[in-house]
């Protein structure tokens, strides 16, 4: 029996009922992902001890030593990966790692300009309900509601007009390629410091799958935990002209103690992401998607801007007149967990939504390819095409479970 089965039997029982769901479900929330063996041994360690403010040679703490190599192997890795002069890996999280990145070149009251939540953007790029819209003032762009995607003359015109502080590319739940450098090049005719905040594409960009926006934009945040495959945290990037500001904006500015067992779970997933079978995991992320893709198109189904260019894709279900809402629900009963997502033109409060976010980072983790993404596929059209009946739905969820059970997700 484990420790923790002895001492605390109610959260050991948590847990193995997680690991069952986990196990028996297929995971395709775009921004998740399952960690390696060894992500998860560093982030569940005595690294959690102990409390290291500052940076690696400068802490306020003492008995800081093998702190510091954790850090630096963090820090040099992650440099490695995307070719960054300078990295931060401190930031507990993305919105955590945007909030320094924006006090880093921007003042409270200043202008930031972002893709608006209900197109694809995230909380953090200027929400009214968190501390970027609260902060400062939102000039929001969106996508051209014909063609679904961004349409850079747009943006460059609402650029030149409100003249923003800062404008920040990337997103949540936008299944195209973003073009950085049109980005770079709008900021800089307007005089203004551009943050792409590639969160969900990290993995593709670190490997040449997505273009990257490393050396590109001026700074670049990210979470580790999304295509990237690391422990829950955030990171950011930039050429050394801003390292101090950033450093100096992480902390003191923003956190107290770092969370170092995390820092050194993230130093793992850093290195594992050097290696080649990283690439080839995330071209094949891409590959199921856009097999995904295909098989909800020959269901009937409308996908958002017509398809996907990378790890996730954008069900619109308006046609078949369910909410996402609906469709989250019925899918979790039949074992495929997604999330409900706002869609361009959206008529829906968030809590209900037009549409659903489906994502293959995690299912492709597990082994999965392109056979299994058309029976994932098949069967999201089965159960949206008889949302209202129960008993197809128990029939999906069986076959369900009998395929993911096929692909565990700790064989070793
Ligand atoms: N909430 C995350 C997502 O699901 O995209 C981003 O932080």
């Amino acid at each position: 029996m484990s420790e923790l089965a002895r001492t605390d039997p109610e959260i050991a029982d948590v847990l193995e009922k997680e690991r069952l769901r986990q196990l028996n479900g297929l995971e395709l929330i775009a921004s998740e992902n399952i960690v390696s063996r060894a992500v998860l041994e560093a982030q569940g360690s005595i690294m959690t001890n102990k409390y290291a403010e500052g940076y690696p040679g400068k802490r306020y703490y003492g008995g800081c030593e093998y702190y510091d190599v954790a850090e630096n192997l963090a820090r040099d890795r992650l440099k490695k990966l995307f070719g960054a002069e300078h990295a931060n890996v401190q930031p507990h999280s993305g919105t955590q790692a945007n909030m320094a990145a924006y006090f880093s070149v921007m003042k409270p009251g200043g202008t930031l300009m972002s893709m608006s939540l209900s197109q694809g953007g995230h909380l953090s790029h200027g929400s009214p309900v968190n501390f970027s819209g609260q902060l400062f003032r939102i000039v929001p762009y969106g996508v051209d509601l014909e063609t679904e995607v961004l349409d850079y003359g747009v943006i460059e015109a609402i650029a030149r007009k409100e003249k923003p502080n800062v404008i920040v590319c990337g997103a949540s739940a936008y299944p195209r390629t973003i073009d950085f450098k049109a980005f770079m090049e709008i900021a800089e005719a307007v005089g203004a410091y551009c943050i792409a905040d590639i969160a969900h594409i990290a993995g593709l960009c670190a490997t040449g799958v997505h273009p990257t926006s490393v050396n590109v934009t001026h700074i670049t945040t990210t979470t580790t935990h999304k295509t990237l495959r690391g422990p829950r945290g955030g990171a950011i990037m930039c050429g050394k002209e801003f390292a101090q500001a950033v450093d100096k904006a992480v902390f003191p500015g923003m956190q107290g103690g770092p969370l170092m067992h995390t820092i050194a779970a993230k130093a793992v997933c850093f290195r594992e992401a050097l290696r080649p079978q990283f690439a080839d995991y995330n071209r094949q992320i891409v590959k199921n998607c856009r097999v995904l893709a295909e098989t909800l198109l020959d269901g009937g189904l409308r996908l958002v801007s017509g398809g996907t260019d990378n790890h996730l894709l954008l069900i619109d279900l308006s046609q078949q007149g369910i909410t996402g809402l609906e469709a989250e629900n019925a899918l979790g009963c039949a074992g495929i967990t997604v999330n409900k997502n706002t869609i361009p033109r959206e008529t829906r409060s968030p809590f209900v939504t037009s549409g659903l976010r489906i994502g293959t980072p995690a299912v492709t983790s597990r082994g999965m390819k392109e056979a299994e993404m058309r029976f994932i596929g098949e069967k999201i059209v089965h159960v949206i095409r008889n949302i209202k009946d129960d008993a197809q739905t128990a029939r999906v969820k069986g076959e369900v479970v009998a395929m993911a059970s096929r692909f565990p997700i700790y064989p070793e």
